[in-house]
């Protein structure tokens, strides 16, 4: 840290206002006025003032002291893959998130089976760098112990720890997200639109990360079902089958895609970063979240609970505004790999 503030310090006070390269012609011909007593004296005054700037910098100091006290409370650990080929998770505290580390890829991003709306079109193709995303949804558990240390607030969801938080808003989520982060010295995020497309896929083209199979439904993922109705009797949608769900329903109950991600199809929506937009017209191709400050709408993503099968197509989208929130709404959590 030194030497780079060291560095940095040398080549601000070397550089040219005009950024010409005078600079090193300076500074060569200042030292070599030096006598060694005084370019020892010299070395010794920019060494005290790094250390000074360094230890003034709350930043520095900070990232000492809270790493030292996350390092006691948080010992990140290795959790292997439940299925084979799958990458492995981690998790970075106990009682964090299980993350799946997902190596970077290109996909084709948007409909290309023609059964899509004009919001999920044109198919453009994605480059995803590396990041890591969680296995399942965000659960009411991991939420309350975001609430019990001050950081979000009490939701309507009734307390069941395996549940999936619901009931949140865009907003809301950064709560959670800031917090972990916090916790965790992690940088915490959303997942991107294109991430979360390029998760939910995990290779596969098809309308579903299983296949093509809407009808059976019920084998895959939980929708809008025959228990549903039976709560619901006015929705007159929906699969013939039974989950076993009428709402949300436990996490991880139903097979993970070929990343070993739980319920990325179904159970709740999942917010995302981006902002909405009415179609995939001029959307960045790198993976990066599509944002405006202060717009309107944010995106979620992969059908819920009280939908039926078209809608948990991979492609399928939403917006809802970034205060509002709902009983098939949740989300799941996305971090970067590198710091
Ligand atoms: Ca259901
Ligand atoms: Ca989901």
């Amino acid at each position: 840290m030194i030497s780079q503030w060291l560095a940095s310090s040398v080549g601000r006070s070397a550089a040219s206002p005009h950024g010409r390269p005078i600079a090193r012609k300076a500074r060569s011909g200042a030292l070599a006025s030096m006598t060694w007593l005084t370019r020892g004296l010299t070395f010794l005054a920019l060494v005290t003032v790094a250390i000074g700037a360094w230890s003034a910098d709350p930043k520095a100091a900070g990232s000492k002291l809270d790493t030292a006290v996350a390092e006691k409370a948080c010992e990140a650990r290795k959790i292997p893959s439940k299925i084979d080929g799958a990458p492995d998770a981690f998790a970075d505290c106990a009682g964090a998130p299980v993350m799946v580390a997902l190596p970077g890829g290109g996909f084709l991003m948007g409909n290309t089976l023609g059964t899509g709306s004009a919001y999920e079109k044109p198919p453009h193709d994605v480059q995803v760098r590396g990041f890591a995303i969680a296995r399942y949804e965000v659960t009411r558990s991991e939420w309350a112990a975001c609430i019990r240390a001050g950081g979000c607030p009490a939701l309507p969801s009734e307390a069941s720890d395996a549940l999936p938080v619901t009931d949140v808003s865009w907003e809301q989520a950064q709560l959670y997200i800031r917090w972990l982060s916090q916790r965790t010295r992690h940088r915490y995020r959303l997942p991107t639109e294109a991430e979360w497309e390029y998760a939910a896929r995990a290779g596969t083209v098809s309308q579903y990360s299983w296949g093509s199979d809407g009808e059976n439904l019920c084998r895959y993922a939980n929708g809008f079902d025959a228990s549903g109705r039976r709560a619901n009797p006015q929705w007159y949608w929906g699969s013939e089958c039974d989950d076993g769900n009428a709402g949300a329903g436990r996490v991880g109950q139903f097979p993970p895609n070929a990343w070993g991600l739980h319920d990325m199809l179904g159970n709740v929506w999942e917010w995302v970063e981006d902002c909405w937009h009415s179609d995939y017209t001029d959307a960045p191709t790198d993976g990066s979240a599509w944002v405006e400050p202060g717009c309107p709408k944010r995106v979620n993503r992969g059908g819920g609970w009280g939908n039926p099968a078209s809608s948990l197509r991979i492609t399928n989208r939403d917006g809802d505004p970034a205060n509002g929130h709902g009983d098939g709404l949740g989300f799941r959590v996305a971090r970067d790999l590198s710091p």
